[in-house]
């Protein structure tokens, strides 16, 4: 298992933490998600064989915020 930390821009409130952990820990590999709103980042555990960061990006861009490099 690894783990990354991404930071996260546009997220004002706490449907916008659920959404975002909702979306990565959708993704197949993605263990879980802790996302913070304060910090603007999400830590995920997932395994490295079966997904990766650009598919965690397009994710939470998909769910309407930024995942900057
Ligand atoms: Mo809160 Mo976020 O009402 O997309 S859910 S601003």
């Amino acid at each position: 298992m690894s783990e990354i930390t991404l930071k996260i821009e546009g997220m004002s409130c706490g449907g916008c933490v659920r959404n975002v952990t909702k979306v990565l820990e959708a993704l197949p590999g993605v263990s879980a998600a802790q996302v913070s709103l304060e910090a603007g980042s999400a830590t995920v555990q997932y395994d490295p064989a079966k997904v990766d960061v650009a598919a965690m990006r397009a994710a939470v861009e998909g769910a309407g915020f930024d995942a900057p490099q």
